[in-house]
């Protein structure tokens, strides 16, 4: 791949993200006859060129399985694999490569947790303990564990409205109680777009001993994290969120507790001996990886990952957080609108309700502007049950969008609310 620049002083001019727009060749498109304005990066996000070339080179060049063989292209697919392994953690700061494990994306990543760990430690009386806040795939995974186990589930609430929507961190005091043995929490919220303070939801966790699984899909393509400053246990989170491909992502664990933990599903590569009644398994992260791996994924997760310290999340956070700023404030003018979540101190994006129109019938008018955006519940379902709100319109931002588009998205909902009648 081009690397871009490392550039040591914030740049935020528009010549810059120009540039890195023009890395992205699917927004190069019309869509009927708009050029399309992709706002639904929460969902998933757009690649790169280098994230592009990297994943044909890899099939046109090097394409083998990992670790069985020791001809050229296995090698070249094993050093490849394991590089991104590597490369994984820098980008998280974990302590070592053996921390990271690759897994399908946040979803499996949560389900590697609750099905491994979660099996082998949850009894009758011990709590998992989660936010009203949660992704269905942060929520489903410990009812299905805590069902199996005896477990209880118990949920830290969401309060205020509208700009003040948020976790009540009064109520989280009172049930972190030492019967917690988890405490799974989202950094970002992908329907809210508030951020939780994560490093002191782990603090708090760890004075009554519990653990702490951050689902981190929102968020590490977005900001700096470094799980050894944070204290957290696991972190969760998906390549295709953050300008790699689908199909691919990561389970951070700490090392003593991935050792600790039996493995969840069986096959070749995880094992170091089997015989007809019996296996013995291998160390983290190779017993919790049965099977052929997404070796190509994984090796273009790693450009991914190259891509955005080129950029440089905290120059990422910026640019996300001024255009979540333009489009809150911009849609904050018109008429019959409810925006959740803050002001401030938001992530990428900008979820909302207009009082006249339901959101798929918005999302179906902004198509027709050529503007991308999502509608529904957003696997929230309690959640938008909870606000009494059947679904809410997002607009979510990344690198490759600019101040124009907001500006479209704005117009774009000018005309839908004329034309509903509010
Ligand atoms: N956690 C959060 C906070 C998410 O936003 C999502 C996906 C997931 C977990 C699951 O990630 P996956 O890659 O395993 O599917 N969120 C969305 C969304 O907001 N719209 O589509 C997917």
């Amino acid at each position: 791949m081009t690397a871009l620049p490392v550039l040591k002083q914030p740049r935020l001019s528009s010549r810059f993200w120009d540039d890195v727009r023009a890395d992205f060749p699917v927004l190069h498109q019309h869509v009927g006859n708009k050029p399309l304005i992709y706002l639904d990066n929460a969902a998933t996000t757009h690649k790169p060129s280098a994230v592009i070339d990297v994943l044909t080179r890899f099939y046109q060049q090097d394409n083998s399985n990992v670790h069985r063989g020791l001809h050229a292209l296995s090698m070249r697919s094993t050093d490849g694999y394991e590089a991104a392994r590597i490369c994984s953690a820098k980008f998280i700061n974990a302590a070592v490569p053996e921390e990271i494990v690759f897994t399908r994306g946040t979803t499996e990543s949560i389900n590697l947790v609750a099905q491994s760990w979660g099996a082998a430690n949850l009894k009758k009386g011990d709590v998992v303990l989660i936010t009203e806040m949660e992704h269905h795939s942060n929520l489903v995974p410990w009812q299905m564990i805590t069902e199996r186990t005896g477990a209880t589930l118990r949920y830290v609430p969401v309060i205020g409205e509208n700009a003040e929507l948020g976790l009540d961190l009064d109520a989280l005091d009172k049930l972190l109680t030492p019967e917690v043995k988890l405490f799974a929490f989202t950094h970002i919220s992908n329907t809210l777009g508030v951020i939780n303070p994560v490093a002191e939801l782990c603090a708090k966790a760890k004075k009554v001993g519990a653990l702490t699984l951050i689902d981190a899909a929102q968020s590490v393509g977005h900001e700096l994290i470094d799980v050894q400053a944070l204290g957290c246990d696991f972190l969760a989170f998906s390549g295709h969120k953050m300008a790699g491909p689908t199909g691919i992502g990561v389970l951070y664990g700490r090392k003593a507790l991935l050792d600790a933990m039996p493995p969840w599903q069986g096959g070749g590569g995880m094992i170091t001996s089997v015989e007809f009644f019996q296996s013995k398994w291998k160390p983290a992260p190779e017993r919790f990886e049965a099977g052929t791996p997404n070796v190509a994924d994984a090796i273009a997760l790693h450009a991914a990952m190259d891509y955005l310290d080129a950029l440089g999340r905290p120059r990422i956070s910026a640019h996300d957080h001024k255009l979540a700023a333009q489009a809150y404030a911009a849609l904050s003018e018109l008429p019959g609108i409810r925006i959740l979540g803050p002001k401030g101190a938001r992530s990428g994006l900008v979820s909302f309700a207009l009082k006249d129109a339901h959101a798929h019938d918005v999302v179906t008018f902004a198509d027709q502007d050529g503007i991308a955006l999502r509608g529904g519940h957003h696997c929230n379902q309690p959640l938008m049950r909870k606000l009494g709100l059947p679904s809410t319109v997002r607009a979510s931002f990344y690198v490759y969008n600019n101040t124009a588009e907001i500006d479209a998205l704005v117009a774009s909902m000018r005309k839908i609310i004329k034309f509903f009648g509010a």
